[in-house]
């Protein structure tokens, strides 16, 4: 029959970039890109939507170093969304809506209000939530009195103070000026509308290549499914302030998913990304429902099952080639998700057509990522696991919306009858995110100055493929050697 089989399907074990014309100092290099039509990134890597790759941790750390983690989706409405508001709390130029305590309080509550928020003050306000002073731990420290209230010790209007809209560099100005680590922001009427600290700009210091949001706060995105009460999800998840939603299914060139897209988007403002889809006329049909990013991978992941179990995907750089032909028309950027193993493969995700990729094994390893060190045979590893797993697939509170559901299998009532997409396993300790992302990026950076590209959009003009194999495979790899040193971005799978 015409036109029974695709092309060959290729993915990233089966090309290698070409070196190309290269005229450009390694600090010229840039590697912001987009993971949907409004939100930028610094560096090109998203963190997985999994149970075992992010949660606010995971998700702090990467926007700390310029990519964003998108929040999994296998716990409840309630705590995805307080996860949400965690990053968006962390860290940023103001803080909105800043803890508070009454002038009838106690010192022994104030206490407890900063222990809890780790914080070293507190605004007062009354009922009203006009400013009447501020309490720190300078006004604290000598009263051996805990149950003196807050009124008595606190430091009272008139406090030095900004207009709510200030820009950072005069807010700056001001702590610095009068030696305080707290500037509270009032309206007209001296109601209290916001708290810039001097920690946000030592951390702004600390982290300069951080991804932010139009007010200084870390990006965040956070996944949804298509069943149940997945919609209240997407509804919570913005009213926390996320950047994007991602409707992510398993199955993305169905029905259900562009439905869920065109309802979210006609209901908030925030991006939407559809998928998985791994060819054009999936592609085409997310950009035709009006997704604003388009995540490809059908099958690649490290843990995935699908390609096995229902003998369906297509090899990622294919996919995302193909992918990218509709999203690129459409000026909708792609996400390359799964089979990543080394750093070199970013590059090739991008010169094949995505924006950026998603890692899970290459982060599930990290400190910050969800759950305990394993230790076995004197070795350090991280249980890492697939959405699709049976594991993940059972695991549940007072969800209606859960991991099975990016399966399709919402309708199957008992365990015993599902039918896992996916596996689990353990992946070796990495340390910290920032170390992680440090050899990922040097080596797309490298990946950059070999193929001649200063931008992303440069790298994924000019990049060029040229196909290998087995025998390439074979020399692209340490051979005729023993290895005796751990390299800390090389390991043989
Ligand atoms: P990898 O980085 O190769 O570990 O792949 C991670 C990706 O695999 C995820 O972002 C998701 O798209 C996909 N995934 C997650 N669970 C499963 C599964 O159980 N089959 N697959």
């Amino acid at each position: 029959v015409p036109g029974k089989f695709a092309t060959l399907g290729l993915t990233y074990d089966d090309v290698l970039l070409l070196p190309g014309a290269s005229d450009m100092a390694p600090d010229q290099i840039d590697t912001a890109s987009y993971i949907s039509k409004n939100v930028r990134v610094n560096i090109p890597l998203l963190s997985a939507a999994m149970d075992k790759v992010t949660e606010s941790r995971m998700a702090i750390a990467m926007a700390r170093q310029g990519g964003v983690g998108v929040l999994h989706r296998n716990l409840s409405i309630a705590d995805q969304a307080n996860q949400a508001d965690l990053v968006k709390r962390s860290e940023s130029g103001m803080v909105t809506d800043p803890i508070t305590v009454h002038p009838d309080a106690t010192l022994a509550e104030a206490d407890a209000i900063c222990a809890k928020f780790r914080i070293s003050g507190v605004p007062v306000t009354d009922p009203a939530g006009k400013l009447l002073g501020i309490v720190t731990n300078r006004d604290m420290a000598f009263e051996s009195d805990r149950s003196r209230q807050v009124r008595e010790v606190m430091t009272p209007m008139p406090l030095v103070t900004g207009h709510v809209g200030i820009s950072g560099v005069d807010a700056m100005g001001l702590l610095r000026r009068h030696k305080i680590e707290k500037l509270p922001l009032v309206d007209e009427a001296g109601v209290l509308k916001g708290l810039i600290t001097v920690k946000d700009f030592v951390k702004a210091e600390k982290y300069p290549n951080a991804a932010k949001d139009k007010e200084g706060r870390l990006l965040v995105g956070a996944a949804v499914g298509v069943a149940g009460d997945s919609f209240e999800r997407a509804q919570a998840l913005i009213e926390a302030g996320v950047d994007f939603i991602v409707v992510d299914t398993a199955h993305g060139h169905s029905r259900l998913v562009g439905d869920m897209i065109a309802k979210i988007k006609s209901n908030s403002s925030v991006d939407v990304i559809g998928g998985n889809v791994a060819t054009r006329d999936g592609a085409q049909a997310l950009v035709d429902a009006g997704a604003d990013g388009i995540k490809v991978g059908v099958g690649p992941g490290s843990i995935c099952t699908t390609r096995v179990v229902a003998g369906v995907g297509v090899p990622q750089v294919t996919a995302i080639y193909e992918a990218a032909l509709a999203a690129k028309a459409a000026g909708v950027p792609v996400i390359g998700d799964g089979g990543l193993q080394y750093s070199g493969d970013i590059a090739k995700a991008l010169v094949a057509g995505a924006d950026t990729v998603m890692l899970g094994s290459l982060l599930a390893g990290c400190e910050e990522s969800p759950g305990e060190l394993l230790f076995i045979n004197g070795k350090q590893f991280k249980s890492y696991r697939g959405m699709g797993s049976l594991g993940a697939m059972q695991t549940r509170g007072d969800r209606k919306s859960f991991s099975k559901d990016r399966y399709f299998q919402e309708a199957v009532a008992s365990d015993d009858a599902l039918i896992p997409e996916g596996i689990e396993g353990q992946v070796p300790y990495r340390g910290p995110l920032a170390s992680v992302v440090h050899q990922l990026v040097g080596g797309l950076r490298q990946s950059m100055f070999y193929v001649g590209g200063r931008t992303v959009p440069e790298l994924q003009e000019n990049g060029r493929f040229v196909r290998i194999t087995s025998a390439g495979l074979k020399e692209s790899h340490p051979h005729d050697i023993q290895m005796t040193v751990e390299a800390p971005n090389y390991s043989r799978k």
